[in-house]
């Protein structure tokens, strides 16, 4: 017991074996080899901090711990502002985004919107998913179909499930095999509940609604990766109040939605903001309902919202 055998099989490569990031917690990340096995590391003192589902080259010290040397590229990465307006790294290199957004706690779809230009600007593939579906009676469930409409309109996968009924687990099941997907959204939707229910061997603590607030217990303080057993990993991220981009250029928000992208460089200003413009091509097809009013006014709240705060790297 406690001892290790040497490997003899895989011999280390200079910089290092490799190794996952599961989860970082303030100066130790937790991290997986490639055998399954999970380690207690820090990072060598020239690095920057990791980030769950970072892939990284690693050297052990003591048994079930050990060293991070290096870190590989990240093919994605989500950030966000942090209760200092700093940005910081929430997961790295999944390429879809879950937007969980329930009946309770009540969502702004500004925010949803928010979440959904992070994930086509970093190039990942954003899906919205309604959890607490048993909540909703029919006429309220066809409301909030009608209201999402816009979103399956423009391509988004839109699944409607409740993790205590089971409801449309199935489906959803399907659209994360394979995938590295990050579940994202306010506290108390039900993403740790999801994970749970996606891996029921999984003793995760769950938060209990607030009845008095109507928002749910902040459970999660970490992202988390967990392994499905069928095949891709699912990160389960903390909830938030707010979310909006970051470190994105006020320039870049429009390439964000996804509808507008025919009608840029249409307008009748190069630079036009689509703020108001005169002989702007996306207001243009507002009016002419092509695209979504809505999402055109949440564009808008963004714009305003990105030039009243300028966030610095972390
Ligand atoms: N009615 C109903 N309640 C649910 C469902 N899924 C989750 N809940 C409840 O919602 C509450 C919050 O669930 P969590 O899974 O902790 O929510 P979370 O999104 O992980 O919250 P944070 O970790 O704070 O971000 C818990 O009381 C769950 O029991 C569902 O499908 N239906
Ligand atoms: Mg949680
Ligand atoms: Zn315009």
């Amino acid at each position: 017991m406690g001892t290790r055998k040497p490997r003899t099989s895989r011999p280390e490569a200079p910089h290092g074996q490799p190794g996952r990031i599961l989860a970082h917690y303030g100066q130790i990340s937790l991290l997986q080899d490639d055998d399954g096995e999970i380690y207690r590391c820090s990072t060598r003192k020239n690095l920057p901090r990791t980030v769950c589902g970072d892939r990284v080259r690693w050297q052990a010290s003591n048994p079930r711990e050990g060293v991070i040397t290096g870190i590989e590229e990240r093919d994605t990465i989500l950030l966000r502002p942090d209760h200092h307006n700093q940005v910081r790294p929430v997961a790295a290199n999944m390429d879809q985004i879950v937007v969980v957004i329930a009946s309770r706690p009540s969502f702004e779809y500004v925010m949803l919107d928010s979440y959904l230009v992070a994930a086509e600007l970093i190039g990942a593939r954003p899906v919205i998913v309604v959890n607490k579906s048993d909540l909703l009676d029919t006429e309220s469930r066809d409301k909030l179909e009608q209201r999402l409409s816009v979103y399956t309109r423009i391509g988004y996968p839109l699944w409607f499930i409740s993790t205590l009924t089971t409801d449309g687990l199935k489906n959803l099941h399907q659209q994360l095999r394979d995938h590295t997907s990050i579940l994202v959204g306010q506290s108390g939707v039900g993403k740790s509940s999801l994970i749970q229910a996606l891996l029921p061997d999984l003793d995760i603590r769950i938060g209990s609604l607030s009845q008095v607030t109507g928002l749910g217990r902040h459970t999660t303080t970490v992202a988390m990766l967990y392994h499905l057993p069928d095949g891709g990993d699912l990160i389960d991220s903390p909830g938030v109040r707010d979310f909006s981009p970051a470190d994105i250029a006020v320039e870049e928000l429009h390439h964000g939605f996804r509808e507008f992208r025919p009608y840029i460089g249409q307008c009748r200003f190069h630079n036009c903001r689509h703020t108001g413009e005169p002989g702007c091509a996306i207001q243009d097809a507002a009016r002419a309902d092509t695209i979504s009013q809505q999402r055109l006014d949440n564009y808008r709240k963004l714009v305003t919202s990105m030039g009243a705060r300028n966030p610095r790297r972390k």
